[in-house]
């Protein structure tokens, strides 16, 4: 990737809410996030979610701050080229790790990720915060490519987060927020273009947190859909003491280094939120 094409995809992302890289990361980390995904679905962790109904076909399956558990993960989020790619399209001078967010949906899953912008369940706020989201296996809309409302970060409103299955334990939380419901997706689709990338592994999708987003299920019997979601703080970042935030669950906050114990405006200076 050269300095320009860094430039247009900054742009873009700026401009549209969502851009995408391509070749951004070699075979190696993708063959080691690989075997590393498989260890990690195979023995779920307390924070790890099952959003597919048992007795439904395919899985899945979510997990939360992997990292800290996992040294390829570790490696992966703190060390391999993402931090630098975060700090260039915030315009940031750090990249300081938020969490990354394991999103496995095997073939034949039905269950889709509902519309929703990211920075309502979070408790930060600032203009450089954003999302990397990395696939494993090549993604297409019949196995679940996120798709993104265009320019629907220019809004800059924070609307109700949706929980990503009914009995997930999150939606009580985030009802404590009282924010405004989120428009549905015939209101979002009215309102703006979809757009979407297909994407190879060694790609990577970037969107602003407040962009909002959505997957399909994975249709396909046989091609499955492994990506993580590494999000990144820079500069301007700072601990939002909101109620109700993804935090606040007890098998997030069970998982963490150490507590957290920050005040409104804080930066979220921890070793649970380390600088890459
Ligand atoms: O992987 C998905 O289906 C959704 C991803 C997402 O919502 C996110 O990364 O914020």
């Amino acid at each position: 990737m050269t300095e320009d094409d860094i430039a247009r995809a900054r742009a873009a992302y700026l401009r549209d809410g969502a851009t995408v890289l391509r070749g951004v990361l070699d075979a190696e980390w993708i063959d080691r996030m690989r075997d590393a995904i498989e260890r990690v679905i195979a023995a779920p962790s307390e924070s790890a979610v099952e959003y597919t109904p048992q007795g439904q076909s395919g899985r899945y399956v979510g997990d939360f701050f992997v990292w800290m558990r996992d040294p390829d993960f570790a490696d992966f989020v703190l060390r391999s080229p993402l931090p630098a790619l975060a700090r260039a399209m915030m315009g940031s001078q750090v990249s300081r790790l938020f969490y990354d967010q394991l999103l496995v949906k095997e073939p034949g899953t039905r269950e889709h990720t509902p519309w929703h912008q990211d920075l309502p369940y979070w408790p930060v706020r600032g203009e450089q915060v954003l999302s990397l989201w990395i696939p494993f296996d090549p993604v297409t809309i019949a196995t679940g490519a996120v798709q993104y409302a265009r320019g629907s970060h220019l809004e800059k409103k924070l609307y109700a987060p949706r929980a990503f299955s009914a009995d997930s334990g999150f939606g009580a939380l985030y009802a404590k927020m009282g924010l405004e419901p989120a428009p549905d997706e015939a209101a979002l689709r009215k309102r703006y273009e979809i757009v979407c990338w297909e994407t190879e592994p060694g790609d990577v999708l970037v969107h602003h947190p407040l962009t909002f987003h959505f997957s399909a299920g994975n249709l396909s019997p046989v091609v499955r859909r492994r990506a993580l979601a590494v999000r990144y703080l820079g500069d301007d970042a700072r601990w939002d003491a909101r109620p109700g935030t993804f935090v606040e669950k007890d098998t997030i906050r069970n998982g963490l280094i150490e507590p957290m114990a920050f005040a409104d405006g804080d930066v979220p200076e921890s070793a649970n939120f380390p600088v890459c």
